[in-house]
This record gives C-alpha cells, structure tokens and sequence, in this order.
C-alpha cells in the first residue's frame, strides 16, 4: 500500500467520521435516503418512508421527500432518529451550522422538534418551533446557538409534536440547509400595442361619444390624422391622450362621414399597428 493511498484513505475515514453529512435532503445522491431512521413512540412505529415529493410547485421542488405518518396512538413526542455515529456523522455546533432549518409540509399547525444527541446519549433536550402554513412547503428555523461547542452524533426529528387525535401525515426534507431566498420575481413580459377605432362621434355634449379618440392599449407613441371625405385633414395628433371635439378652425364640422388613420407602437416590443375607419359623425 502506497503512502499517498494510506493517506488517501485515513481522510476518508476521518471525514466520514468526523464531518456533518449535510444537508438532509433525502435525494438519491444526497444524504439521508438511505439511513438507517428508526421510528419511536409512535404506536406500531410505521417506518419512515423516503416518497416523491408531494408538490413541487412551491418552495420544495426536489425530487424526494421523507414521509413520516404520527399515528393517533403515538405519543406527542412520537419522532425517528438517526444511529448514533452514522447517517448524520459527528459534528460540533459552531458558527456554521447553529441556525438549523428544516423544511415541513404539514396538514395541521402544531410543534416541530429537533434534538441533538450526544454519543453516550447525553441531550440539551429539542427545541421546538411550530409551522405557520399547511399544505404547504414551509421553512422552519431553529436557534441552537446555545449549545456553540457541543458535539453530537445523533439526530432526532418530532415532526408532530402534539396530542393528535387521527393520523397525521407530516413531509419534512432539507435539514441543516442554506437559508432559502425566494428567486426574484419575473417582470411580466411586455405586450404588443393594440389600436381600436372607434366609428361614432356625435359632438352635442350630451355626455355621449361627444369627442372622437382612438383607443390604445400597451402604446408608447401615437400619430393620428382625421380628414373629410373630400381629403381635407381636420385634426392630427401624436398624443395617446388626445380628442377631437368635431371642430376645425373652432367651427363644428358638417354631419358626416369622416376618416381616421391611426398608428402607434410599443418601443419595449417594437410592434406596430396601423388602422383606418370611417367616422359618422352626428349632432
Ligand atoms: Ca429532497
Ligand atoms: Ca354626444
């Protein structure tokens, strides 16, 4: 044996023993899947279950989950834990790793608890923190800060810390990971610009149709030219805002029929839309 492998080798070991195997993630190539998770309090102790996620649409989107079901005849403190020494490894809580999270999917509010355990089964006892949100992918933080220093080898979960009176089906998943930060929202995609013509006008202020204006919809820029039927343009505009009030020269035109041309646009997606109508115009 080499001493480069010798020394290959006795990092391996020492890693695997000494290091946190983290995060929980239950995922195939991750940790946590294939442990060794016993079940305790928990009636007939229903063994813990590694199962497709059961919605993906909110924070949550991996692939696998843990599924633990507290049984009505479990106790409060019904929970599964990891063997000491294994799944988990030996780890010391430090800066690093004093703020634990732990992702739930629950049907009911109630106490999540976790707790750190010594090799000789020595505990500060959990810490318990009760989800805000049900049937849903939910966060949870616990502070551990206060056992800075403190090594452990055990880790134990009570995903349902309370008297239940059914069965409750509790997923948990990514414990010991990264904050989680919502990803920015997207800013909705732009939209075309639209144009309509309206093809009344009746300018008697009796509050109805008494200016004629194009309708735009999502535009940016607007050029507009009305004109009688003999060619003559009446009333142009480059304004969105704009109305015609039937007059030109500040003379009310003849009842009629009028034309309208009309373009406009949207910069953000450059389409243009050009149109031309009739106007009837009455008084
Ligand atoms: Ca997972
Ligand atoms: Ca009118």
């Amino acid at each position: 044996m080499s001493r480069l492998f010798v020394f290959v080798f006795l990092n391996l070991i020492f890693n695997k023993c000494y290091s946190q195997n983290a995060p929980v993630n239950f995922e195939t190539n991750g940790y946590g899947a294939f442990w060794n998770w016993k079940v305790f309090e928990n009636g007939q102790n229903p063994p813990l279950e590694i199962v497709a996620n059961p919605d993906t649409s909110g924070i949550n989107k991996s692939l696998t989950v843990a599924k633990y079901k507290a049984q009505i005849s479990g106790a409060p403190f019904a929970g599964c834990e990891t063997k000491h020494g294994a799944g988990i490894g030996s780890f010391t809580i430090d800066q690093s790793n004093m703020i634990i999270r732990i992702m739930v999917y629950k049907s009911v509010i109630s106490d999540v608890g976790i707790k750190l355990v010594r090799f000789d089964n020595w505990s500060l006892g959990e810490i318990k923190v009760a989800n805000t949100k049900i049937n849903e992918w939910e966060q949870l933080t616990f502070d551990f800060s206060s056992h800075f220093g403190l090594t452990y080898d055990q880790l134990v979960v009570f995903p349902d810390f309370v008297g239940r009176s059914g069965e409750n089906i509790i997923y948990f998943d990514n414990i010991f990971d990264i904050e989680y930060v919502a990803p920015p929202e997207e800013p909705p995609a732009p939209k075309d610009a639209e144009l309509t013509l309206p093809n009344v006008c009746s300018p008697n202020n009796d509050g109805v149709n008494d200016y004629y204006f194009p309708l735009f919809v999502n535009a940016d820029w607007a050029e507009w030219h009305i004109y009688s039927r003999y060619g003559q343009k009446l009333f142009e505009s480059e304004s969105l805002t704009d109305r015609w009030d039937g007059k030109h020269f500040g003379n009310d035109v003849p009842e009629g029929v009028y034309f309208i041309t009309a373009k406009c646009g949207s910069d953000e997606t450059g389409n243009i839309v050009e149109k031309k109508s009739f106007i009837h115009l009455s008084r």
